[in-house]
Formats: structure tokens, sequence, C-alpha cells
């Protein structure tokens, strides 16, 4: 690690100070295992599905919680996203067939007159990987926050998903399987909170919502 001051020009050239640093392993916002018992918001996977559940009405698979690489070459992650020795949420194509979906329900979250903010972790990797979808499951209803379709990288990449809901809700992460056994897909790191979204990070290279990690 190297910190580097440089002056404007020999004429501008001001003091600068450092203070209390401290570098830790993994994730900026996560410490894992830490922030999941404190923030009911947070979930790594690292001990559980902190409240997560599996849908067993609507959908033909299920989520399955894993650490390592998935059994299939040429897709899902290498490891997860916390620590990359933790545990992370993926569908194993395998025994799906194309088109079929595994579905992973949130506790019952609030509604608020204000903005919420969900933050997760994705991995897409596959040459037919299918889709993954996020959905506010009001009572049934349901709505459409965010989607991905297709392979997006050998990467975990972070999803910012900014709503509103007045109504109570739950949080509804579906994965679609693709048109082959390479479409594994996989979730780490769910963080929600009240408020917008904050503002991404400058040096952001990929989009508004969507960073390589
Ligand atoms: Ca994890
Ligand atoms: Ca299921």
């Amino acid at each position: 690690m190297v910190f580097v001051s440089t002056c404007r020009s020999f004429w501008d050239c001001g003091s600068v100070a450092l203070d209390d640093i401290s570098l830790n392993l993994g994730d900026c916002d996560l410490t894992a295992g830490f922030l999941s018992s404190s923030f009911p918001g947070h979930c790594d996977f690292e001990s559980g599905l902190c409240g997560y559940t599996q849908d067993k009405r609507r959908d033909s698979a299920d989520w399955q919680r894993r650490r390592g690489s998935t059994p299939t070459s040429y897709t899902g992650p290498r490891g997860d996203h916390t620590t990359g020795l933790g545990y992370y949420m993926y569908i194993e194509a395998s025994p799906m067939l194309p088109g079929q979906s595994a579905r992973l329900l949130s506790h019952p979250v609030r509604g608020t007159r204000g903005p919420q903010c969900l933050r997760f972790y994705y991995h897409m990797y596959g040459s037919r990987t299918g889709e993954l979808r996020v959905l506010a499951d009001k009572d049934g209803e349901e709505e459409l926050l965010w989607q991905r379709s297709g392979e997006q990288s050998i990467a975990w990449l972070r999803a910012h998903v900014g709503y509103q809901s007045q109504r109570q809700h739950q949080i509804v992460f579906e994965a679609t399987r693709g048109s082959s056994v390479r479409s594994d897909i996989a979730i780490d790191d769910i963080m929600l909170e009240s408020g917008p979204c904050p503002d991404v990070e400058v040096g952001d290279t990929v989009g508004s919502s969507n960073e390589i990690e």
C-alpha cells in the first residue's frame, strides 16, 4: 500500500496529512460475521441464511449455500464475495431444466415513505447463463426491481437497487437457468438499508449500478 502526494505545480504545493489508517481483509463495507449479527438487513451467508427462505410454491428448485467453486467447470464463482473463503448462495444448473427457476425470499420488510436501498453482489459467469431478477413481492403482487440476463463477468459484480414501497414486502431473488449447465448464478453480501443508495465512488468504470470488485 503506497500513499502518494503530488504537488499540482512548483508554486502550488500545500500540506497533506494522513491519520488513523486501518487495513482489513475483505470488502470495505463488510467485515465477515460481524455485521451480519448487528445489522438485520445484512447477510453474508457465513453462518446461515439470516432468515432468507426458499420459495416452495412458485419455482422448481432451491438456492444452495456453498463455499469454494461450484461443481461444474466454466460456470459459477471460485469463492464467495465476502472474503473469498466463505459462503454464498447459488443455483446449481446441472439438475435443473432450461427455464426453471429458484426463488429466495427475504424476511418481510416494513414499508416506508422514503427510498430504500438494496445492495448485493452477484456472479453470472457461464456461456449459457440465464437470468437473475430481483422483485418486491407485496402480498403476491410482484414488482420487478432489477434484472440481468446472460453471462456478465467472471468476477463478482455489485448491484445497487434503489426502490420505494409504502407496503410491507419481501425481496425475492429469482434465478432462472439458461440453456446449458454452464448457468450457475450466485449471490452474496446482501444489504438492505433505508435511505437512498449512496453515490457510486469515483473510479467506477462499469456504470452507476454495477461495479467490478
Ligand atoms: Ca459470503
Ligand atoms: Ca424453491
